[in-house]
């Protein structure tokens, strides 16, 4: 993509309502634009790296055996009224009227949409286990959004379902949501902690928030010094096999959030406890037959018995994830973007736009890289050096490849890393093989 061409909308000025970095960052790196209080427009920028982690998101769902299915925005409230949840989830809960007067809500969960599809054609315990899940828009009338996409009103999320015979089929679910999750993360770069969490008004009692440790983070809470040197690896995961020593593994080490954590039953000594803000990334929950006993979503047992089903729900703030990445990741000059969500894999920038062999080099190399396959925003304005800088490293591309006239000269391009900001000499053919090779 010409930068020449690409709408990105940098505004120079640190935007005054913005508390945090990323919030700050998103608007400065003209990845969204506010609509309303907590509803925001994602620009082409900011849009490429929301695809980026649902895509990443996708995958791992897809790989523990969940699918995909897409719900809609707009529920029905007697679905609710069946749970009970129409009245006790309050102001949050966006209510409208259709032209029939007819009461809808803007959906801000959708465990009484799943109820009500599976109900009416899983029967038999033969049908189980199932993971549904879906990607879609939410709505919580939330009384203070704020930080930008962290605490939206309008947010996507991730959300799947399972669906189980009894309890321990409930926990095998829970455990491979659980395995998703620590490798969902993973990949995005961040350590995303589980700690034992409190399931709000979803219900339920065994339930896990996956936090990251920031200042900028909503969340108090306690946990084990020694997760202070874990490092979560990409582990492995075969969903066939009994993930309990996964979950065992990965719970072992003391972490809870505040609503959770008691001082008087904390099973680790204070000396041993840290206390920090954590950003809450994904939530998981198991509630049994919170929804499916009011709803009547009843399965038979191999002795014929119908009992409700067991079931649980996990998300995922993909629409935060982008802030939470940047508070993550950045520095005095901009975003510092993990590869794997990266808007583009690279930036070119071309110092002078006006000299003819600097043109010819750099639209050549452009050409290579995008035949390579690689994706790259190609900086060919008009603009002065110390701008063309300041944008890329605002916007926070993992590598950025400069074409200048000294360079040409001597038969090489300059490559700077954004992260370690260090910078090679390299010919040509080399910064296409280092980009390739990632
Ligand atoms: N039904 C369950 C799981 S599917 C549920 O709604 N869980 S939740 O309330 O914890 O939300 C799931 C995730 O969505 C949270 O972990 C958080 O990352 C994200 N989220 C929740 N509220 C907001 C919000 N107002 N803005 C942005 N993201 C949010």
């Amino acid at each position: 993509m010409r930068l020449s061409e690409y709408f990105l909308p940098v505004l120079r000025e640190n935007p005054s309502e913005a508390q945090i970095a990323s919030h700050r960052l998103m608007l400065r790196a003209g990845m969204i634009r506010q609509s309303s209080a907590g509803i925001y427009c994602w620009l082409p920028l900011g849009l490429r790296v929301l695809k980026n982690i649902e895509r990443i998101v996708r995958e791992e769902q897809d790989r523990a055996g969940a699918q995909e299915i897409l719900m809609p925005t707009i529920q029905p409230a007697e679905l609710w009224r069946e749970s009970g949840r129409y009245d006790d989830y309050g102001k949050e809960m966006l209510r409208i009227r259709d032209r029939h007067d007819r009461e809808m809500l803007y959906g801000p969960t959708n465990e009484e949409q799943v109820t009500e599809i599976v109900r009416a054609s899983i029967k038999s315990y033969r049908d189980l286990p199932k993971l549904l899940y879906h990607i879609q828009w939410k709505f919580r009338d939330e009384v203070r959004p704020r930080f930008g996409v962290m605490r939206g009103r309008e947010f996507l999320m991730k959300d799947a379902y399972s669906l189980d015979l009894d309890a321990a089929g409930a926990k095998r679910s829970y455990n491979k949501m659980f395995a998703a999750y620590l490798r969902t993360f993973v990949r995005m770069g961040l350590k995303a902690i589980p700690m034992r969490a409190d399931p709000g008004p979803i219900g339920g009692d065994l339930s896990h928030e996956f936090i990251i440790l920031a200042d900028a983070g909503e969340s108090d809470v306690f946990f084990d010094r020694r997760w202070q040197e874990i490092d979560i690896p990409l582990i492995e995961v075969d969903y066939q096999d009994d993930l309990e020593p996964i979950f065992q593994r990965w719970t072992a080490s003391y972490a809870a959030t505040d609503e959770k954590h008691n001082p008087a039953s904390c099973p680790i000594p204070e000396t041993e406890l840290i206390s920090a803000r954590g950003l809450e990334v994904g939530h998981i929950f198991y509630f049994g037959d919170k929804y499916s006993r009011p709803m009547q979503a009843l399965v038979s047992r191999p002795d014929g018995a119908p009992v409700p089903l067991q079931m649980g729900s996990y998300g995922i703030g993909v629409s935060r994830l982008p802030g939470a990445l940047i508070e993550a990741n950045h520095d005095e000059n901009g975003i510092i973007w993990p590869e794997s969500v990266a808007p583009f894999r690279a930036g070119l920038i071309n110092l002078r736009a006006s000299d003819m062999r600097c043109r010819a080099a750099a639209d050549d190399l452009y050409g290579k890289l995008r035949n390579a396959g690689i994706e790259v925003l190609y900086d060919d304005r008009d603009e002065s050096p110390g701008a063309k800088f300041a944008t890329m490293d605002l916007i926070g591309l993992p590598e950025q490849i400069v074409v200048g006239p000294r360079g040409l000269a001597a038969g090489t391009v300059e490559v700077k890393n954004r992260r370690s900001g260090v910078r090679e000499d390299m010919t040509t053919d080399a910064a296409l093989s280092r980009l390739s090779a990632a």
